[in-house]
């Protein structure tokens, strides 16, 4: 028997005024009526008015199944949990359990994480009471407070800082521990810009060489055919990527192996030898860290020295492989193949040099450019661990090369390397949650937020400053949300606590978490959040992917746990914002509302959420039959589908580069550049 789940009533009044003695964790009364599962009475709860009707299957004991997206936090998977409720306790976690296991629709299966999650849900250390801080900033001591005095505290901050320094002194960093919409960063984003704004950042801890290189060479991210045509291709190298570690995409494994079975050869280029390289690969070649455009480049002098670049191809779909192929006014520069033949600096990019530098054997150097050059169709897939660092710009562009003069780009079982967000629409939308736009227009890189703490004021376009000729500010501010940013996911762990504790530089810190993180240690106030299984939530795909997954709420927010977008509704009534923010709605009606977006963009045939729960048990997937192929239309007629690059062609060469006047770090084709 499988029951749905009928609308839950919108919270009464202030919903931070509400359970403050709740101390309903685990042991909730579930009361089971008229066959629907619900935790009616939460007995010993006070202040709370609203049982959980479970959307479920009831189970002859007394337990209900409930299909629910997992938490991931910040994943790259994308899961369906399958939850063993019994008196209100998560007491078993099993995964995707659908029929279809095809390639086209292939199971959304757990990995051992999602599948332990119920030891971080029942962990004792979980965050329970709002805290202020009584010793030094980063001491770690706190005292319990009211969320009465927590929120009015926060309050009267931003107002302080707001009239003091103005809206770009306050900042909510980066921060991507939760993407299921009603939790998250984005929920105190979105405050915050009703409330005038705050400091800006692009770019990403992830990504940020290669979002920022592919589109010099192609003109788009949306570099990668769907996975399903993994299986067409006939190699594939795993460059520093490790899809059986980390999630690329829930599946990105399977496809992996699938393609392999079908007969693809698979190697592994990777300074670890790593899950991927013992698991999925049929080679493991070790490389120096930092050193792989050293490799692409020698790889490239082999491939066009024996005559296996795809000259067609090179002829019709690219520019600046070599100097009959310069942008009109730079016919003199240094062309790709004059850089790798040494025709300007005297040094021929042989294997022989690589070898010295990468420390792999030349001769292997030769029969895997021999491979790549020859075997058809074939895949360079690269991770991002070889981007996060100096000139990681250079792997990106190389791989990029690569795959464009061996003619890889725009057919089944290619791979134009590169970001490669999923044709042909680039892929899942992350967060839908309406933020708005950000009055304050200035913006940082997202790495310097140290410096604009220090500096900000001193900090222009020189520095990467973006909308503004200067910031007007430091940062005075900091509301962090979601994120471990401040010191356990930033680099130089001891400096940024330096500076964290010195109170005359930020002065106030919030900190919204689920642990006591080595961030929360440095905060003046750390708010208690509920997870994602206490709270409404939605999830789509990361890079990949072609589903939403449902989060129901199945448990209370334990002790006095909050969601994110409570917390920030309780601070939109304090700053006079709260219909702005809530436009009425509490966390379900926004899941309402996120899955009639994705009716109206990007999945049409998306049911409305009582139906998903109903028929597909809480998860959506299109399957994908004819997986389509990045750059299909532009191979087969260029000139009718230019790419958006200044040429319309892939650029081997980059006059735009070339134009930064930065050759010695950022030359216009790619280069091996020495690490200090
Ligand atoms: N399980 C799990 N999966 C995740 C995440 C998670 O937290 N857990 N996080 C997600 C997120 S936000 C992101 S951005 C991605 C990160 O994805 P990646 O950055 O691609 O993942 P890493 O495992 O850090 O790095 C991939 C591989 O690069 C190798 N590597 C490091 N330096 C070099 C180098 O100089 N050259 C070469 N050739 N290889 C090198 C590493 O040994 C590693 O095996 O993962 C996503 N997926
Ligand atoms: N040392 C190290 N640093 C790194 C990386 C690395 O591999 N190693 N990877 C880099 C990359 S690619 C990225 S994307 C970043 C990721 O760094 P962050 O964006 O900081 O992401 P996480 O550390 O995954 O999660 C941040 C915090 O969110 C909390 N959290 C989880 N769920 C929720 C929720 O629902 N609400 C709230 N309020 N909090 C929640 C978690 O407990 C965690 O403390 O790190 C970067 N920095
Ligand atoms: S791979 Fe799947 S199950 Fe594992 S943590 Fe990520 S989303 Fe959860
Ligand atoms: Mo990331």
């Amino acid at each position: 028997m499988r029951e749905h789940l009928p609308d839950l009533p919108l919270p009464e009044g202030d919903p931070d005024k509400k359970g403050i003695d709740r101390r309903c964790f685990m042991k909730m009364g579930a009361v089971f009526a008229g066959g629907i599962a619900s935790f009616g009475s939460l007995l010993g709860c006070s202040g709370s008015q609203q049982g959980i009707r479970l959307p479920g299957m009831l189970e002859k004991d007394g337990t209900v199944v409930v299909r629910a997206g997992c938490p991931a936090h910040n994943c790259g998977g994308r899961c369906v949990l399958k939850l063993f409720l019994k008196d209100g306790d998560i007491v078993r976690i099993e995964t995707d359990d659908r029929p279809e296991d095809t390639l086209a629709d292939p199971q959304l299966r757990a990995c051992i994480r999602g599948r332990a999650y119920r030891r971080r849900q029942y962990h004792p250390d979980r965050l329970k009471y709002p805290l202020k801080r009584t010793g030094k900033r980063g001491e770690g001591k706190f005292e319990r407070i009211s969320w009465e005095e927590a929120l009015d505290t926060m309050a009267a901050e931003l107002i302080r800082v707001k009239n003091t320094y103005g809206n770009s002194a306050i900042l909510v960093p980066y921060g991507t521990g939760s993407y299921s919409q009603t939790n998250g960063r984005q929920t105190a984003a979105r405050l915050m810009n009703l409330f005038g704004g705050s400091l800006g950042f692009y770019n990403s801890y992830s990504w940020a060489c290669i979002s920022r290189a592919t589109p010099y060479v192609y003109g788009s991210s949306v570099t990668g055919n769907q996975r399903q045509d993994w299986v067409n291709s006939k190699y594939i190298i795993m460059w520093g990527w490790n899809p059986a570690e980390m999630r690329d995409g829930t599946n990105s494994e399977y496809f992996i192996k699938k393609a392999r079975e079908n007969g693809a050869r698979v190697i592994c280029i990777d300074p670890r030898m790593s899950m991927s390289a013992s698991a999925l690969a049929d080679e493991w070649i070790p490389i120096r860290p930092g050193t792989d455009t050293a490799l692409m480049s020698a790889m490239a002098h082999v491939i066009i020295s024996e005559g296996l670049h795809d000259k067609d191809f090179i002829r019709r779909c690219c520019i600046g492989f070599d100097s009959s192929q310069m942008p009109a006014g730079l016919e003199n520069e240094e062309s790709y193949s004059d850089y790798i033949f040494g025709t300007r600096d005297g040094q021929a990019k042989t294997p022989e040099w690589a070898e010295a530098i990468t420390g792999i054997p030349r001769n292997t150097i030769v029969r895997i450019a021999r491979e790549y050059g020859s075997i058809k169709p074939a895949m360079l897939y690269q991770g991002y661990g070889m981007q996060r660092r100096a000139y990681g710009e250079q792997p990106v562009l190389g791989g990029c090369v690569l795959a464009a003069i061996t003619g890889n780009v725009g057919i089944p079982g290619g791979w134009a390397s590169g970001i490669a967000l999923q044709a042909d629409d680039g892929g899942p939308f992350w967060n839908i949650f309406p933020t708005g736009r950000n009055p304050v227009r200035a913006t940082i890189p997202v790495f310097l937020w140290t410096e604009a703490i220090l500096r900000g004021k001193q900090m222009g376009p020189a520095e990467g400053v973006r909308g503004a000729e200067k910031l007007d500010n430091n940062v005075k501010l900091i509301w962090c949300v979601a994120s471990n940013i401040l010191i356990n996911q930033h680099a130089d762990t001891n400096r940024s606590a330096r500076i964290l504790a010195d109170e005359s530089l930020v002065e106030f810190i919030a900190v919204q978490d689920q642990f006591m993180t080595p961030s929360a240690r440095y905060a003046d106030l750390v708010l208690p959040v509920c997870t994602q299984f206490e709270v409404w939530g939605l999830e789509d795909g990361w890079k990949y992917g072609d589903e939403v997954i449902i989060m129901p709420k199945v448990a209370e927010p334990p002790y006095e746990t909050k969601s994110d977008y409570q917390i920030a509704a309780g601070l939109a009534g304090r700053l006079g914002l709260k219909n702005e923010y809530t436009l009425g709605r509490n966390e379900r009606d926004w899941i309402e509302w996120a899955v009639s977006y994705y009716r109206n963009t990007r999945f049409p045939d998306i049911p409305d959420l009582e139906s998903l729960h109903e028929m597909n048990r809480g998860v959506y997937t299109r399957p994908v039959h004819q997986p389509k192929v990045a750059f299909r239309d532009f191979r087969s007629d260029p000139a009718k589908h230019p790419l958006n690059t200044p040429s319309g062609k892939i650029e081997l060469f980059s006059k735009t580069l070339f134009e930064l006047g930065q050759p010695e770090t950022i030359p216009p084709v790619p280069k091996y550049i020495q690490e200090w």
